[in-house]
């Protein structure tokens, strides 16, 4: 069956707090733009760890074929679930107040050997882009929503090539 018409989530989006919404929305936007069915959720890492080893512990059994995690700062949690779980993690980086997420970059991307975590650029763009990953990853065994990536990438390389300058 295509994992974009399975009625459970396939892919789910887990940040640290609610605050991080306003970046991870754009994930889920994506997503819901793919029509992949989907889990967003608050999984806080040091406020909430034995409800983030559960989650991490249950993914592959529920489904779960990617897990995009958000956070920001001293941002644990796509380290912390990547090491409960072998269903990739693609990590983004979510801006934080005082080092504008240049701490959340260096906190997902510096994974020790062995436990890998895919991890986006800072913001919105690194949330939109591992949703694509994600779409990639399900498209790996899915033909139809590959050729809807395909297209999507299309629409961007027409929209380039249409793009005009001033005279
Ligand atoms: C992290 O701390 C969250 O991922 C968030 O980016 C940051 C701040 O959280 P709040 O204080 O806004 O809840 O755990």
């Amino acid at each position: 069956m295509s994992a974009a018409s399975s009625a459970t989530p396939v892919v789910g989006v887990i940040m640290g707090s609610s605050s991080d919404w306003d970046v991870m929305q754009h994930a889920v936007a994506m997503l819901k733009e793919f029509g992949i069915p989907h889990e967003a959720k608050v999984i806080s890492a040091h406020r909430m760890p034995d409800q983030m080893f559960a989650y991490a512990e249950s993914a592959r059994s529920r489904g779960l074929r990617a897990i995009i995690a958000g956070a920001g700062g001293a941002a644990h949690l796509p380290g912390m679930v990547a090491a409960k779980t072998i269903v990739p993690v693609l990590g983004v980086p979510v801006p934080s107040k005082y080092l504008r997420g240049e701490d959340s970059l260096l906190s997902i991307v510096q994974m020790p050997k062995g436990i890998p975590v895919s991890t986006f650029a800072i913001g919105e763009a690194g949330a939109a882009n591992a949703a694509l990953t994600a779409i990639a990853i399900l498209a790996a065994t899915d033909d139809q929503l590959a050729e809807r990536l395909q297209a999507f990438r299309a629409r961007q390389t027409q929209a380039a090539l249409d793009m005009t300058l001033p005279a």
